[in-house]
């Protein structure tokens, strides 16, 4: 045999493999050139690393909403792959176990503050550039100006009886702020008229000319309107509109000829956000003069609804805004349990009118117990025709719906706002409720 040229024993004993050069082809200079490379590679993924990088951020920062303005589920996947290895200290893409309740923070309780003597409700964004007057809209009612207290049983939307000159109906009205319990154990301050929230109730013929006589004794300005009558422009109340609004201490005479019939109100006109939210409203029904063709039923009863925002004693206008938002709930000026029951018989038909009276919100209005039949819409009787049947209504700020409902079953059967916040007193549920709720008990 032949000795390979290539059959030689390396310098450990071993053999080389077949082909291998133990000479290495790079130059010392290419090999200087590609760990130089390598190093200037590294050196820069560090200072990368280092400008970009939350060396600060834990595992524990990867929970439900704990990173600042950032919202992430428990799979998320920030690294964009799956190994765990990606992010040193984090456990990707596995539900993580809420943190125990005693490790928590306890919650910073909120609280009404002052501002120039105003009293301010909690949760309300205040800034630099907001006006004093803008402040004044929105704060407390100044308890130090309340000029009367109701007794904690009284209601609310009693019928006013005028007096008759020279044929007219003359009715009066008078503003001024009171205390109102819309609960036992809830006494708000409000913005009424004839010391009842909500004020009293005007009841008219079609035909009649009235004069309603308002006594402004409010510490601030106001007007009223008469909302949805055909009237003489300078007699429907919008402040610095069609009239200077009437002082403290002064009066004004609205007249007009009711040339409407059905369900109307009238609430004030100026500073409005705040003087109707806080009860300054009332019910103005106009009786047909000619009572033939009309639906028959058994019993009439008006639902005013309104919003409160009633926080540590102090009383501000619900609006729909931060802070504002309202935690109580009327139905002519009682939140249920305390609002009227409506007692009828089987087969008895109630009129329900309800009224928008409030100026920030709309109520979808449920009755249990069957439908009912839309017979008026803003004082505007529903042709025959098209009286559809519907068992829950959308009151919306300002509108009316006249309803015909038939008591078919024995029971109680709630009349109550499908919005489920609305029918709880401060979010809790009193007797199997609250706020927008009233029983209908049939025997
Ligand atoms: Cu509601």
């Amino acid at each position: 045999m032949k000795p390979d040229k290539n059959n030689n024993m390396n310098a450990h004993g071993t053999k080389p493999h077949e082909g291998m050069n133990m000479k290495p082809k790079a130059t010392r200079a290419q090999l200087l050139a590609v760990a130089l490379l390598t190093l200037l590679v590294l050196a820069a993924s560090v200072i990368i690393a280092a400008i970009y990088g939350d060396f600060m951020m834990g595992a524990k920062n990867m929970g439900n909403g704990s990173m600042p303005g950032m919202s992430m589920g428990n799979n998320n996947s920030m690294s964009g792959s799956k190994d765990n290895t990606s992010m040193p200290g984090m456990n990707m893409g596995e539900i993580k176990a809420p943190v125990p309740v005693s490790s928590l923070p306890p919650a910073p309780m909120s609280s009404v503050t002052q501002m120039n003597g105003l009293v301010m409700p909690p949760g309300m964004i205040m800034t630099s550039d907001m006006s004093q007057e803008a402040m004044e809209d929105m704060a407390a009612v100044d308890l130090t100006k309340i000029t009367y207290t109701a007794p904690s049983q009284a209601v609310g939307d009693q019928v006013l009886t005028p007096r008759i000159e020279n044929g007219v109906k003359v009715f009066n009205l008078e503003a001024s702020l009171i205390k109102w319990n819309i609960l036992p154990d809830k006494q708000v301050a409000a913005y009424a008229f004839n010391r009842q929230i909500p004020g009293p109730r005007i009841r008219i013929t079609e035909g009649d000319r009235v004069r309603i006589v308002v006594k402004n004794n409010l510490p601030e300005a106001t007007t009223v309107h008469w909302h949805g009558m055909i009237l003489p422009n300078k007699m429907d109340g919008p402040a610095d509109v069609t009239q200077k609004p009437i002082e403290p201490g002064a009066s004004y005479n609205y007249e007009f000829t009711a040339k409407q019939r059905g369900t109307y109100f009238y609430h004030s006109h100026k500073d409005v956000d705040r003087q109707q939210t806080l009860g300054m409203y009332g019910a103005l029904i106009i009786d047909p003069k000619d009572k033939t063709n009309i639906s028959t039923y058994n019993k009439d009863v008006v639902v005013q609804l309104q919003e409160w925002t009633f926080k540590q004693g102090y009383t501000f206008p619900a609006m729909p805004m931060e802070g504002l938002l309202p935690n109580l709930f009327t139905i002519n000026g009682k939140a249920y349990p305390s609002t009227e029951t409506i007692n009828a018989k089987v087969g008895e038909k109630i009129r329900f009118r309800f009224i928008g009276s409030n100026n920030g919100f709309i109520h979808p209005m449920h009755i249990h117990g069957g439908p009912f039949k839309i017979i008026e819409t803003d004082g505007n009787a529903v042709p025959a025709a098209a009286q559809i049947e519907k068992d829950t209504i959308n009151v919306a700020p300002g509108e009316r719906y006249d309803v015909i409902w038939t008591a078919r079953e024995k029971g109680k059967w709630l009349l109550h706002c499908h919005i489920p916040h609305h029918t709880t007193n401060d979010n809790v549920e009193v007797q199997g409720g609250g706020g927008l709720m009233m029983v209908i008990n049939v025997t």
